[in-house]
């Protein structure tokens, strides 16, 4: 039973009629626990007491499904949502696109589905743990409070793909589930399963950067999972997605606000010297777009997958928007890219379904270059001459066919010794952490920043840019 009522008074609020399932419902009270524990452990620990001014989901209607107010982390209402469908769904791509959408996992393609949710659910508790020290070292109460939405909202996705492994994955769901729990980000024996998410995010502008580009290949893959064939996932994914836009805003803002400030120091100095007057250099920005775009790519998976290729056909997995593409099977089509062959790049055409992967990472790419063209007018603006750009996506890769050769940002192939002697110019490097945690001090009085980042333009919700938006004295 599905409705666009929440049940928010359970303990689990849901609109997937939780209630009228005891056996799931036991099931999921029993990892709930389980969850706060880890959420304890892992989460933004120390902030735990604190009422911070946050948005909860109480309905899944398109307009007002969210509801503000002061709440402590861990009494936030972590819910299952699906989006509703008024008309029956159907299989958006591959050979049986038209087709009736499943309502439960067909046999034959248990595995890959199972593959799928797990790796998205991973993704969700690895960031947590990733962000899990930056309220210490916040610049406002108004970043401060994003952070914790975002992290209370990366809570909530990991329940939304845990419900999936519950209620569609028997006993392998539930064991899943209970992984999903003990594997940490960054642990060597227990690492989580992609790279990115592995990463270490100590400082504010990793955490923007993080959220920028990061974030962003979770839009693109959600996305893509909202045209799945999986009905229960299609619908998931597309209610996490409406949270997912605040996280990049979050991001893009940041950076932007940091680039802002950067090119008023940039000003102010004498020599045009950033670090001078306290803020962060654009190399150090630059380095720090590099490194994050360049992990983040690496979640796209190969250039020429014969997984993507399975995905598409069987219809797990669309591209972004196929719903709006003209053609759904991506038959007797090619896609043409460089590979390296004999020591030099050269033009292969490689058929359309294998190189699904880099279908979804052109429609990412586009968007993070939007991102850039807006920062740029931001340094035009601000009267700055520095511009600021995207490396190629062959730099710095460690999944698919670059990621055994080196290239320079410029996407040519260089040496090893050329990499070995140029690489720290192009990548945050541990002297950066080191600056940057020595200029990050916690500002915690409503409406101040520190001086290393520009105000926001607007509160949050309506509210002033010095709101309380964490109470950190009651
Ligand atoms: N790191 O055919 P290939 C988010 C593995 S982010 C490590 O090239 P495929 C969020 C791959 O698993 C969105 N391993 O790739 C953001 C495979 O291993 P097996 C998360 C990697 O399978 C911020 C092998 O390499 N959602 O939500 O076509 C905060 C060859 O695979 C990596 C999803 O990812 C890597 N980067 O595509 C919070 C969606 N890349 O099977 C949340 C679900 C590849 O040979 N996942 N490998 O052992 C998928 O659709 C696919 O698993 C991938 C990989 C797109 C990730
Ligand atoms: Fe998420
Ligand atoms: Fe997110």
């Amino acid at each position: 039973m599905l409705s666009n009522n929440v049940d928010l008074n359970a303990k689990i609020p849901n609109n997937v009629g939780l209630a009228d399932d005891p056996k799931l419902l036991r099931a999921l009270e029993k990892w709930l626990p389980s969850y706060l524990e880890w959420w304890h452990d892992m989460g933004p620990t120390d902030f735990e007491d604190k009422p911070v001014y946050l948005r909860t989901a109480v309905s899944v209607e398109n307009d007002g499904w969210a509801h503000y107010e002061h709440v402590r982390m861990p009494d936030y209402r972590w819910g299952i949502f699906l989006n509703p469908r008024e008309q029956a769904s159907t299989i958006r791509c591959g050979d049986d696109a038209g087709k009736p959408a499943w309502s439960e996992v067909p046999g034959e393609h248990r595995n890959a589905l199972r593959r799928i949710i797990v790796t998205q659910a991973d993704t969700e508790p690895a960031s947590v743990e990733q962000q899990r020290l930056l309220g210490h070292i916040a610049p406002s109460l108004y970043d401060m409070r994003n952070l914790f939405q975002v992290n209370v909202e990366e809570g909530r996705h990991l329940w939304a793909m845990v419900y999936l492994l519950h209620k569609y994955f028997g006993r392998d769901g539930r064991d899943e589930a209970d992984a999903l729990l003990e594997r940490r980000s960054g642990d060597p024996d227990k690492p989580r399963i992609l790279g990115a998410f592995n990463q270490p995010c100590d400082h504010w502008l990793s955490f923007f950067a993080f959220t920028m580009f990061t974030d962003r290949d979770g839009k693109y893959q959600l996305a893509a999972l909202s045209q799945s064939g999986f009905d229960p996932l299609a619908r998931s994914t597309e209610f996490m997605l409406t949270e997912e836009a605040h996280h990049l805003f979050v991001g893009e803002t940041g950076l932007d606000r940091i680039i802002k400030r950067s090119a008023e120091l940039q000003r102010l100095d004498p020599n045009g010297d950033v670090r001078n007057q306290g803020g962060i250099d654009f190399d150090l920005i630059q380095r720090t777009i590099n490194y994050w775009f360049t992990y983040s790519l690496d979640l796209f998976g190969g250039e020429i997958s014969s997984n993507a290729a399975d995905f598409f056909a069987t219809g797990l997995k669309g591209r972004y928007r196929e719903d709006r593409l003209p053609e759904h099977r991506a038959l007797d089509q090619s896609y043409r890219l460089p590979v390296v062959d004999g020591g030099r790049l050269v033009e292969r055409d490689v058929p359309l379904r294998n190189a699904m992967n880099e279908v979804l990472r052109d429609s990412y790419i586009t968007d993070c270059e939007r991102a850039l063209r807006k920062w740029n007018r931001t340094l035009e603006e601000a009267g700055s001459p520095t511009r600021l750009s995207l490396p190629s996506r062959r730099f710095h890769r460690h999944q698919g066919i670059y990621a055994d050769h080196r290239f320079n940002p410029e996407g040519e192939l260089v040496s090893q010794s050329a990499w070995d002697r140029d690489h720290g110019r192009w990548l945050l490097r541990p002297e950066d952490n080191d600056y940057l945690l020595s200029i990050m001090k916690p500002v915690y009085e409503p409406g101040k920043f520190a001086n290393w980042i520009a105000p926001p333009n607007k509160g949050i919700e309506g509210q002033p840019v010095e709101f309380e938006y964490v109470k950190l004295h009651d």
